[in-house]
């Protein structure tokens, strides 16, 4: 008999992540099951513990599948896809992978914004296709010295805020309390939007975020405005958006993520002026190796007894 506890995993992680998840636990993976029902009827009521992306969270019709349930273990930081109060009432623990992931996802929106204003992949594009002997591309627009907007000031935006102070522009920020930073505040995102020329998000995402970005606040950003999205998907209204960057009402975009992802709204494909990327902000061999070792960290720390080492509930 093995003493193994069952663990419930949702969505392909790296391979040396399965594997340490394999040493642990009798691991079964829903992602693979062709009735994921069935499945879920046959080995729901043993799951002591569940190994997720950010993205995914815990679907709550899973998550009723499960009454044993222990422990949430996050492979990301955001929390928005797991519902927290359920998690209290019938009390197992969530864990996510914080900090570790920060440098990157910082990183990215700074490489996203360089890339909607300067634009390097449509460069790309040009030269893959042989248009450059053709002629050139039509002019980009400057980074350096430009208006940064942030929305959330949080761990990243903290991170991103620290990239921009290299570009010698202005840096503001919308959050949902005043900070102790040098930054310029802004009441709201519509405000902020209304002043910078790069607004990038940053926010995590909740019900009280959902499309805090929506046609006003892009209508404020304005014709020369560039929007990037590092957040989540549901922090935009993505409708707007697509309008607004077909109309020209914002010059461009950079969106990592999205709201119904692994889809994007296809209007977005043919438009020159948008950058987009398969949420892949924290998708580094170092980084995912960090996050992967905080998820078994926190796994081990439940099941010993011990206090979790990055605990949301
Ligand atoms: C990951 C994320 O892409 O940290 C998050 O919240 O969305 C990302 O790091 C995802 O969680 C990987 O599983």
């Amino acid at each position: 008999l093995s003493m193994k506890p069952d663990l419930l995993q949702l969505c392909p992680l790296m391979p040396s992540l399965e594997a340490d998840l394999a040493e642990r636990f009798t691991v079964h993976r829903l992602h693979e099951a062709a009735d994921a029902e069935a499945f879920l009827a046959t080995h729901g009521s043993a799951i002591k513990a569940v190994a997720t992306g950010g993205h995914i969270g815990l679907p709550p019709a899973v998550g009723a599948r499960l009454p044993a349930l222990e422990i949430v273990a996050i492979n990301g930081v955001g929390y928005d896809k797991v519902d927290l109060a359920e998690a209290r009432r019938r009390g197992y623990r969530v864990a996510n992978t914080p900090d570790v992931l920060t440098e990157d996802v910082a990183d990215l929106a700074i490489g996203l914004t360089i890339a909607a204003l300067r634009q390097l992949v449509r460069g790309d594009g040009h030269v893959r296709a042989g248009q450059w002997p053709k002629g050139d591309l039509p002019l980009g627009r400057k980074m350096s010295r430009k208006k940064f907007g942030i929305v959330g000031l949080g761990r990243i935006g903290r991170a991103i805020a620290k990239r921009l102070q290299a570009f010698d522009g202005e840096i503001g920020y919308a959050s949902r309390s005043p900070q102790d930073v040098p930054y310029r505040a802004f009441e709201s995102p519509a405000a902020l939007a209304a002043w910078c020329d790069v607004l990038i998000i940053a926010a995590a995402a909740s019900a009280e975020t959902r499309h805090l970005i929506n046609g006003p606040v892009l209508e404020a950003l304005g014709p020369k405005g560039v929007l990037v999205n590092v957040a989540r998907g549901s922090l935009v209204d993505e409708k707007a958006l697509l309008h607004a960057v077909q109309h020209g009402q914002i010059a461009g975009a950079a969106l990592d993520v999205f709201e119904n992802e692994p889809h994007v709204p296809e209007g977005f494909h043919g438009l020159p002026n948008v950058v987009l990327t398969p949420h892949m902000a924290s998708a580094t061999h170092e980084t995912r190796a960090d996050m992967a070792a905080l998820v078994i960290a926190n796994l081990d720390a439940h099941f010993a007894g011990r206090a979790l080492p990055t605990p949301v509930v």
